[in-house]
């Protein structure tokens, strides 16, 4: 590495003009994070990060994770160095069609690890790649994911949301060495300079909080490299490179002055004469500020050749424990390939009358045996949320030992939930976390993140109703559902419903669910469990139709004067009702209904099916009446819902003065007739 400071300069100032250009073309963006962070990044692609030019999804590739997606124009300009953006896309910044969106989006091909955009969820990311990197070296031995680094690029505003605690927290208390965070500390935010809302040592914190912190200046090439070749010897802690960048580096404003360290260059062009200004001030030409200079492409066609010699070296490796291991090796394409595993259901042996929490702990248990890449966390619930069943087969992540396949997240829901997506991202690893449904709260704009990336994580919500009873109102889920559900009507890029959410109706139809959650590679799935037992649906019923969202429960009576709908344990309680209506003479049709989504997905002929228009129909809901007012239309029926908060008390006694009852079922579709 013996780049000349002097040309890395260049490249970064090539970086700031392209990434202000881009900005000023667009009439919007964010041109001053990005001008200051242009050394760090600069450094690190053209000296640390290793990957493979020819094979982006190389599987021992160090990655990049960017939180701040503002600073997009520098993650563009730099992959506008290393070949992987056209300088016309670069130009098209923020325009239709473009890879170069608003913020980034995640595409592997074109080296872009993540999305990012909600600040402090990118450097999460990070960190379940980080752990991903251990438990496949750990699980697998293939020498390569131990020589892997985690490279992260964190702000102020990361700094500040929340989620960098659980983040930090769980990176140290797993001693995770190869992962290398770099603090962009501008001390300039969108609305004020830092000082107004922060007064940490965040270098205190961080050290308090186990990492390897340096503190440098980070538009000084020779300290980013100087930091980085230290921070890859540090071993069993994270590292902390703390940048004092300077925000606008470089910029001038239209009357010539600095520009620099101006909250006015977070979030606007440059502007006119100061574009100008400025693009000559970094040795540009402002007629063409969308060039790469010569020495700057020199020094990425050197770094190309440099990569060619490290990555054939590494693939050496990997193919003589290939070799060597030939079973694994097929093991680990097929992990990285994103199909589904094969699973053996008839494993899963559930009990009659049983929570869903439990029986989902029967799948997991047989997971823990057959999906070798799965990894489940919980938030300090896996005994309530039942992901014991998978710990029993398993052990947790210690420092050091990432020979188990299980995460204690402690309770931080949106750390867990970036970290599974981490995971996912990192690619060769299915990863699954548990909290109660109330808590999805914490995890709504991460499981928005993992639904825009359409990444198959699992989410495991339990206790999913009032009826977590004596818990009272905070831990009773009312609105949830019918809030996940939303997400099944929000398509993703690839035409998909973006988020598959199941909620079953009993212990049999549980092993259905996490059958369609393992087979559903496509988008994140959420599956929703019942806190109390629920008993059976009747015999003979077909569970094979739930793969269809909706379907007709058995025992139904044919040419009905009623449909009942739920979904859950409301459709017990649905069959209890049914009784007494038959013994009046009622034909009465039950359908469970696990996803409304998936059953949107069939044919309107099974739709209507199961759902004929014209005949009247009940819908229960222990949710919002919105949760099934898309199934029972106005003019055909009722649903009966919660339309309040939860109340304490043991749950059947909510049940009853609720009206979660087969005699209010009974009462409720005789007022239809
Ligand atoms: C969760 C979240 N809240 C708010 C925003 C809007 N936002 C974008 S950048 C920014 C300020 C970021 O400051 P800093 O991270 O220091 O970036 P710099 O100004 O240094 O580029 C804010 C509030 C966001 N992107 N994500
Ligand atoms: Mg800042």
């Amino acid at each position: 590495m013996s780049n000349p400071v002097s040309v890395l300069n260049h490249a970064a100032d090539n970086i700031r003009i392209l990434a202000a250009a881009a900005v000023e073309k667009a009439k919007s963006g964010h041109p001053g994070g990005a001008m200051g962070g242009a050394d760090f990044i600069n450094v690190l692609y053209s000296e640390y990060l290793k990957y493979d030019p020819k094979d982006p999804k190389w599987v021992g590739r160090d990655r990049f994770f960017l939180d701040p997606g503002h600073m997009a124009p520098m993650l563009y300009s730099q992959l506008c160095l290393a070949g992987k953006i056209s300088l016309d896309e670069l130009a098209n910044l923020r325009q239709w069609g473009s890879p170069t969106t608003g913020h980034p989006e995640l595409d592997v091909e074109r080296g872009i690890e993540n999305t990012s955009g909600p600040l402090g969820q990118g450097h999460v990311l990070a960190v379940g790649a980080a752990i991903a990197a251990k438990f496949l070296a750990a699980r697998t031995g293939n020498p390569t994911f131990a020589k892997e680094k985690i490279y992260t690029y964190i702000s102020d505003g990361g700094i500040q949301e929340e989620i960098s605690q659980g983040a930090a927290r769980i990176a140290s208390v797993l001693g995770l060495d190869n992962l290398i965070m770099f603090y962009d500390s501008n001390d300039i935010q969108l609305s004020t300079e830092t000082d107004v809302v922060m007064n940490e040592d965040t270098a205190a914190k961080y050290r308090a909080l186990g990492w390897e912190v340096m503190e440098i200046n980070g538009n000084d090439a020779a300290q980013i490299r100087k930091a980085l070749d230290a921070a890859l010897k540090v071993q069993g802690k994270p590292v902390l490179i703390i940048g004092k960048c300077v925000m606008g580096k470089g910029a001038l404003k239209a009357d010539g002055s600095s520009y620099e360290r101006n909250c006015k260059t977070h979030g606007a062009p440059l502007g006119g004469d100061a574009f100008v200004n400025t693009v000559k001030n970094l040795g540009g030409d402002p007629e063409k500020p969308f060039t790469i200079f010569d020495d700057v492409k020199d020094l990425y066609a050197k770094r190309e050749q440099e990569l060619a010699a490290i990555v054939a070296e590494r693939k050496a490796e990997e193919k003589a424990w290939a070799a060597a291991n030939a079973d694994k090796a097929a093991q680990l394409a097929d992990w990285f390939s994103g199909k589904a595993p094969k699973i053996d259901w008839s494993q899963v042996v559930q009990k009659d009358n049983d929570a869903t929490r439990s029986a989902s702990a029967a799948c997991l248990s047989v997971l823990a045996e057959q999906v070798p890449n799965m990894v489940v966390a919980s938030a300090d619930l896996s005994n309530s949320d039942k992901t014991d069943g998978f710990l029993k087969k398993t052990t947790a992540f210690k420092a050091g030992d990432f020979s188990g396949a299980f995460l204690q997240a402690g309770v931080a829901e949106l750390t867990m939930a970036c970290v599974c997506m981490g995971m996912a991202l990192h690619g060769g690893v299915i990863a699954a976390c548990g909290t109660f449904f109330v808590f999805s709260d914490y995890m709504k704009p991460a499981v928005r993140m993992a639904a825009l990336m359409e990444l198959p994580v699992k989410f495991i919500w339990t206790h999913d109703a009032f009826r977590v009873g004596e818990d009272g109102p905070t831990h009773e889920p009312v609105e949830q559902e019918a809030q996940i559900r939303l997400m099944e009507k929000l398509k993703n890029h690839h035409g998909k419903n973006s988020v598959l959410v199941l909620r079953p109706a009993d212990a049999k139809e549980t092993t259905e669910a996490w059958a369609l959650a393992m087979a559903n590679t496509a988008t994140p799935t959420a599956l929703i469990l019942s806190r109390q037992n629920i008993a059976n649906l009747p015999e003979g019923n077909d569970y094979s139709q739930a793969a269809k969202g909706g379907y007709i429960v058995a025992g139904s009576d044919a040419d009905p004067d009623v449909i009942l709908v739920a979904s859950g344990s409301e459709v017990s309680t649905l069959e209890a009702g049914a009784k007494l209506l038959r013994a009046d003479g009622k034909k009465v049709r039950v359908v469970s209904v696990p996803s409304e989504g998936l059953f949107r997905q069939q044919s309107k002929a099974y739709q209507q099916s199961v759902l004929p228009a014209g005949v009247k129909k009940f819908g229960m809901t222990a949710g919002l009446p919105v949760t099934l007012q898309g199934l029972v239309p106005e003019s055909e029926g009722t649903v009966w819902g919660l339309e309040s908060f939860g109340f304490s008390a043991p749950y059947k006694v909510l049940d009853e003065k609720l009206g979660y009852t087969a005699e209010n079922v009974y009462e409720q579709v005789n007022k239809l007739f």
